[in-house]
């Protein structure tokens, strides 16, 4: 059982969470067209990059509205606070969204890298490996969240050492990038590499919040450090990558790109 249904909450605590979760959704609608309506400018080579981002803004937008509709059946106002009634709320469909997105998210990351062949197979493979293995392990630990006990931080420990691995092989997969790359393109994998590392990092402190601070308080916060993880790691990577795409699809000599890039170069 998820923590959230431990406490009761005052309408700011209430309005909070739902405001932060129906945000969320519609920041993805809203980079979900702007992922489909760029991608003519993106060569073939790297297009799929653009159509990956959509999917996981469709199944994002429809997580998020339904953790929204969830969350507002599970409380409700009795005259002092919202407190629960009904249905229970439930933190794990996340992980049922994250065995989407983590891997599309990684393929994306290897399409954009330019990683071609037997390479791209078995990292690929290393990646949805390693992901959902992260993932499904830390889904039986978060389960036991509640009491903290045995169960929490063994899988939880396991769950991290999966990570480490996808961490070293999204790490190599940059560094191959930054060797190929044009000087500009380069520091902008940089940039990725740092969102990557800083957004996916602080999911493991929400798996960690009912061990930080048991409280209502607690249960806004793990909403606002998902939500701001949830819009860097699947949003605003989708965006970079897209730019990265356009920009690589310009120096190879991809005429729409090139036309695109004009926008943003001054004339002389
Ligand atoms: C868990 C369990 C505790 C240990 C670790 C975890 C890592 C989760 C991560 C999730 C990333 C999710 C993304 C979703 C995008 O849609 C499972 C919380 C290390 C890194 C990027």
């Amino acid at each position: 059982m998820s923590f959230e249904n431990d406490f009761t909450y005052s309408p700011t605590q209430f309005e909070i969470v739902l405001g932060v979760f129906s945000l969320t959704a519609a920041v993805f609608a809203a980079v979900l067209v702007y992922s489909l309506a760029t991608s003519g400018s993106i060569s073939p080579r790297y297009r799929l990059t653009s159509y990956l981002t959509g999917v996981v803004m469709v199944s994002a937008t429809l997580e998020l509205g339904f953790l929204a509709l969830r969350w507002n059946n599970a409380f409700s106002w009795n005259g002092s606070v919202y407190e629960l009634s009904g249905d229970l709320f439930s933190n794990g469909f996340r992980y049922m969204n994250w065995s989407i997105d983590v891997p599309v998210l990684l393929t994306q990351l290897l399409i954009v890298a330019g990683i071609t062949g037997m390479t791209f197979r078995k990292r690929w493979a290393s990646f949805v490996i390693a992901g959902l293995a992260m993932i499904w392990t830390g889904y039986i630990g978060q389960f036991d969240e509640v009491d903290g006990g045995t169960q929490f931080w063994l899988w939880g420990a396991i769950s991290t050492v999966f990570y480490f691995w996808l961490l070293y092989v999204a790490w190599q997969t940059v560094n191959d990038a930054k060797a190929t790359a044009p000087p500009h393109v380069k520091r902008l994998f940089g940039a990725v590499w740092i969102l990557f590392l800083v957004s996916w990092t602080i999911y493991p402190l929400g798996y960690l919040m009912p061990q930080i601070s048991a409280s209502s308080n607690g249960v806004v916060v793990r909403s606002l450090v998902y939500s701001f993880a949830d819009i860097a790691s699947k949003a605003v990577y989708g965006i970079m990558l897209a730019v990265i795409a356009q920009k690589l699809s310009a120096h190879e000599g991809y005429e729409p790109a090139i036309e695109a890039e004009k926008a943003f170069v001054e004339a002389d």
